[in-house]
């Protein structure tokens, strides 16, 4: 193996590190800074937001080390970086559907659960890709997980949210996070599927994870952003 100590501008891969690095520092400090022109809660919504991306740079940092250094994938950073992360963003999802309807908080409990048995199932499915049942049974596992939250926000008691219930941005936002669940999500999988069948192909699988992360973390927080202050606007003028 190739060992180097600098990033080498003709590995793509090594490259899609850095540019996401870079950006998950400029959107932590945007959303930090956008903080201010928000009002009530949607500041916490906004907070939390700069702590997925804050989190992410820094495990970018060192993912793309990893990556520079051996040219293999960083499996244990990228994980905890996810397990960090996703409940921040379940956090996220359920003080947006909060502050739309009364809801159980039964339901951020399932959500959580649900998460952690997908990540947790797709950790371990990679750290031992060598055994390919493992790998694919621990698949079936994680998307089991991934479909309930799915089930959950579409037939399950947070679908209930009907016209009715909230501020236009509250329910602008709970559809497009919706949306980032579903379809940004879906990512995620299909990178598990093209990096491991047919032997593996690391570059593929790190590639697809990260392009992921950038739609799942920054659009993510964009989408909270943009309702944040349209709600912050109108309630200022009002
Ligand atoms: C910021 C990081 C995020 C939003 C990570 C999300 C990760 C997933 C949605 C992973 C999903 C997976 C499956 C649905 C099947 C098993 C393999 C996983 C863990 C890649």
């Amino acid at each position: 193996m190739d060992k180097t100590l600098l990033l080498n501008p003709s590995d793509y891969v090594g490259v899609t590190f850095w540019i996401i690095s870079a950006a998950m520092v400029a959107a932590t400090f945007f959303f930090w800074v956008e903080r201010d022109r928000a009002v009530g809660k949607w500041k916490t919504s906004l907070t939390v937001a700069a702590m997925v991306t804050g989190i992410a740079a820094i495990h970018y940092f060192y993912m793309r080390e990893v990556w520079v250094g051996t040219n293999a994938s960083p499996t244990v950073f990228r994980y905890v970086d996810w397990l960090l992360t996703v409940p921040l963003q379940i956090v996220e999802f359920y003080l947006i559907l909060a502050a739309m309807t009364a809801v159980a908080t039964g339901l951020f409990w399932r959500l959580l659960v649900a998460s952690l048995v997908m990540l947790i199932a797709g950790y371990l499915g990679e750290v031992n890709a060598e055994n390919s049942s493992t790998l694919w049974i621990c698949f079936v596992i994680g998307m089991a997980g991934w479909l309930y939250i799915l089930y959950e926000i579409f037939a399950g008691e947070a679908s209930k949210i009907n016209a009715s219930q909230g501020t236009e941005a509250g329910q602008r936002a709970f559809n497009a996070l919706r949306m980032i669940v579903t379809v940004g999500w879906a990512i995620y999988p299909l990178g598990y599927l093209w990096g491991y069948a047919g032997g593996g192909d690391a570059a593929a699988l790190n590639i697809i994870y990260n392009l992921a992360d950038f739609v799942n973390k920054i659009a993510f927080g964009v989408v909270i952003w943009a309702a944040a202050t349209s709600d912050s606007a109108s309630k200022s003028a009002s």
